[in-house]
């Protein structure tokens, strides 16, 4: 990372998350994806760290920090593990999301345990029949005497099983995007269950399980917002969440390009170290030049997102298509760099490439990421 532009501030916030990351992260990270291991006491501790609640106000008992500061976060904590660093962007979007959105009641109510990681949340769009088309889901949230019943089924949704709380988006009325609903969902809400953890390709330090509403039924209280605003809602969490998954695939890149100049330096083949070959040092220099130019497009997505800026959300779907296609290329050529070792599993590469494929993918597949820019270019 250049930090030539970091303020003194953000240099010891890099510093001290760095820091977490090789202590706590990175020796573990490939165990943790063999095992399927999801390390909730490492999240508690990052939580001690002000890692719970990134984005939430200091007065609503989080870190306050910008989106600007977040990215840097996000990237260096994705240097020790992309699956863990995802997941805790999607723990801070849900935090931010209740923080932003939210009544001083619920603020009261969630946010304390959510900042301190005691309780996890997860975030719940996608459906088995919807996901790029998310304003098409069907799960149905009927009011009735002062509550809400929901019924339906979220699939892919991470950290499900463990995560307390759940944003819920839900429809209360048309078809379409505004006739959807925000709830906070609690996993002790009767009616509420989970399906397996699915066998996947990386993200194996996380669960993912279908999320199962059978006649939730919960107090009006938990509605986020306004009924008819939980589409909005959920597009704002997004805004973030990419900017959060586009530094995640940052910060795997680097380590697999940090390690491949360390591999190249100490293999010899030909009589000489694979570093002297020009080749292979271009097609390193092209691997830093490009992680470069994408860390330069997420930082200028989340000055963006900070400021307000109207084409905020092109340029956050911008930085989460090209950081997140670029930190899987570079990924893929550095286990390219490593020869066979680097299609084992124990060098780790292979596990980089894995968990950075599914960036591509979600909060938005990079397909739509480009659907999005093209409409800001063709609407204005
Ligand atoms: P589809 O929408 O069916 O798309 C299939 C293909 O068609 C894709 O390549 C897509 O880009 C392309 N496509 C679709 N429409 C268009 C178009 N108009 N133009 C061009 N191409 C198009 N969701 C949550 O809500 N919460 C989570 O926590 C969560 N975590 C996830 C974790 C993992 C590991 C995975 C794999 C997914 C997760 N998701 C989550 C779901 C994820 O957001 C969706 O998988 C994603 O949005 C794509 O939806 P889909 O899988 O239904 O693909
Ligand atoms: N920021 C703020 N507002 C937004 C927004 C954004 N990024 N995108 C849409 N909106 C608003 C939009 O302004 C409009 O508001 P209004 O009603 O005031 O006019 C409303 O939302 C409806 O928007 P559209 O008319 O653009 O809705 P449409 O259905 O045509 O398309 C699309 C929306 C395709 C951009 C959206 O469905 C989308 O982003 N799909 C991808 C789904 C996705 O990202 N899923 C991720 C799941 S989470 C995950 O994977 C995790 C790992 C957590």
């Amino acid at each position: 990372m250049t930090t030539t532009m970091l303020t003194e501030d953000q240099l010891a916030l890099v510093e001290t998350t760095l820091d977490f990351a090789q202590d706590h992260l990175a020796p573990h990270a490939v165990t943790w994806d063999q095992d399927k291991h999801f390390p909730v006491d490492v999240l508690r501790k990052a939580a001690g760290l002000g890692l719970g609640g990134v984005y939430v106000r200091e007065e609503s008992g989080g870190s306050g920090l910008t989106r600007a500061d977040g990215v840097l976060v996000f990237e260096t904590l994705a240097s020790g593990c992309p699956s863990i660093a995802g997941y805790l962007s999607i723990h801070n979007m849900v935090a931010w999301m209740i923080d932003h959105y939210g009544d001083d009641a619920q603020r009261e109510r969630w946010l304390p345990r959510l900042c301190a990681m005691e309780d996890l949340g997860s975030y719940c769009l996608t459906e088995p029949g919807t996901g790029s088309d998310a304003a098409a889901l069907r799960t149905r949230a009927v009011r009735e005497d002062g509550h809400y019943v929901l019924t339906g089924v979220k699939q892919f949704i991470s950290g499900a099983g463990a995560s307390q709380v759940y944003i819920v988006m839900a429809r209360t009325g048309e078809d379409g995007p505004r006739g959807i609903s925000a709830f906070l969902v609690d996993r002790d809400d009767p009616g509420l269950s989970f399906g397996p953890n699915e066998k996947k390709m990386g993200w194996n330090a996380q669960p993912t399980r279908q999320v199962v509403l059978d006649a939730v039924r919960v107090p009006a209280d938990r509605l986020l917002g306004h009924e008819g605003d939980g589409f909005r809602i959920a597009m704002s969490g997004l805004n973030g969440g990419r900017l959060g998954i586009a530094a995640c695939s940052l910060g795997g890149a680097r380590t697999a390009l940090n390690q491949s100049l360390a591999y190249l330096a100490d293999r010899e083949a030909f009589g000489k170290p694979l570093l002297d070959a020009q080749a292979l040092q271009f097609r390193l220099a092209d691997m830093a030049t490009e992680l470069t130019a994408a860390r330069a497009l997420v930082q200028q997505a989340a000055q963006a997102l900070d400021r307000g800026d109207p084409q905020a959300p092109q340029l956050c779907a911008m930085a989460k298509q090209f950081a997140t296609d670029t930190g899987y290329t570079v990924a893929d050529r550095a286990l390219q760099l490593h020869g066979g070792y680097g299609y084992l599993s124990e060098y780790g590469i292979e596990k980089i490439v894995r968990d950075l494929r599914v960036h591509q993918i979600l909060e938005g597949t990079n397909e739509i990421m480009r659907l999005i820019v093209a409409r800001g270019l063709t609407e204005g």
